[in-house]
This record gives structure tokens, C-alpha cells and sequence, in this order.
């Protein structure tokens, strides 16, 4: 990692398993030694990203916060773990361009809607079916997965009688440094 820390970025749909994923991770960076810290998008919008929604500009706006902050963290020297939907390709770009060359690791989170709605954690999938909420992701507002992730973490399913569901990491591309 160099004396720096690197930001690990964590995009995917809602219910793809992004925090779960980031909380595993953290707790076994912890265990190592190392100092990691998780920013969560939908933790930091009760602070933070307060004032924003989930129209594009404000989505942009709440990437950008979030990679700024990210920034601050790995210039401090952290493994900052950032777990948010980030749903357009250009405003995951643009943390990108703001952090050294190494220090943004894009993971795509890969899960496919239908196991995400189907999970449905906070009823969120079904109330954005009813109409409930408006520009949901992946259902009536974009999701755009990321061409060349520098990870992507793919769903195992279920072995008949086997063990439940886990996460199966390809390395898509070696990070330098
Ligand atoms: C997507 C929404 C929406 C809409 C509320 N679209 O799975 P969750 O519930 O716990 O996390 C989601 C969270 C998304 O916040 P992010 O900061 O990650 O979004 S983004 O990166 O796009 O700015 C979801 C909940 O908020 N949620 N309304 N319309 N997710």
C-alpha cells in the first residue's frame, strides 16, 4: 500500500450486500492490524449528505462528499471503505481523478436485482414496485456497473443441501502499487 492508505470502493445496487461486505472487511483489517474505516452512503446521510436526495445532481453531489472525505482519511493514512450505490460511472471517475494513482480501488459489488429485490432487507424494492418511492435504483432509475471494476465480487448460489450463499472475488485487474 505505500505510506498511504487507498480507498476501497464499494458500488453496487441497494441489498447487493455492499455494508455487510465492508463490515466483514473492516473487522478483518482491524484483526490485522491495520487501521480501516467504513463510510457508508446511507449512514452519512443522516449527517453529512443530510440535505441531499436521490435526484442524479444530488446523487453526484453525495459521491463526491463521500470521496472527499474518503480522501482526507486515506491522506491520513487509512483503508477507508466506502459502501454506497454511486450509481453513475462518471462521479465514481471523478473520486478517482482526486486520489494518487493506486489509491481508488473500484469493487463492484455484483449482485443480480432479482437477488437484491428478492432479499428486499428494508422493503424498499417492494414500496419502489408500488410506487411508493420514485428513482429507485435499478428499477426506475439507473444503475451503471463499472466497465473495468479493479474487483468484482459475484454471488455463489445456494449447493443443494450445502452451505448458505457467499461471495466469490475475481481479481478483474491488479492494482498497482
Ligand atoms: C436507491 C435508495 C433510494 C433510492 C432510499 N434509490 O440499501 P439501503 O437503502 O440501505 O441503501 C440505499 C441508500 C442509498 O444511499 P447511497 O448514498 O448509497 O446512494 S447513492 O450512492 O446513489 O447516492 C437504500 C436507500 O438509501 N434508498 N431511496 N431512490 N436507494
Amino acid at each position: 500500500l505505500g505510506q498511504r492508505g487507498v480507498v476501497v470502493w464499494l458500488t453496487g445496487l441497494s441489498g447487493a450486500g455492499k455494508s455487510t461486505i465492508a463490515a466483514r472487511v473492516d473487522a478483518l483489517l482491524h484483526a490485522r492490524g491495520h487501521h480501516s474505516y467504513i463510510l457508508d452512503g446511507d449512514n452519512l446521510r443522516f449527517g453529512l449528505c443530510r440535505d441531499l436526495g436521490f435526484s442524479p445532481e444530488d446523487r453526484a453531489e453525495n459521491v463526491r462528499r463521500l470521496g472527499e472525505a474518503a480522501r482526507l482519511l486515506q491522506d491520513a493514512g487509512l483503508i477507508v471503505l466506502v459502501a454506497a450505490i454511486s450509481p453513475y460511472r462518471e462521479d465514481r471517475a471523478r473520486v478517482r481523478e482526486r486520489l494518487p494513482p493506486g489509491g481508488f480501488l473500484e469493487v463492484f459489488v455484483d449482485a443480480p436485482l432479482a437477488v437484491c429485490e428478492s432479499r428486499d432487507p428494508k422493503g424498499l424494492y417492494r414500496r419502489a414496485r408500488a410506487g411508493e418511492i420514485a428513482g429507485f435504483s435499478g428499477i426506475d432509475a439507473p444503475y451503471e456497473p463499472p466497465e473495468a471494476p479493479d474487483l468484482r465480487l459475484t454471488l455463489v448460489p445456494h449447493a443443494p443441501g450445502g452451505a448458505p450463499s457467499s461471495a466469490a472475488a475475481s481479481l478483474a485487474a491488479t492494482p498497482a502499487g
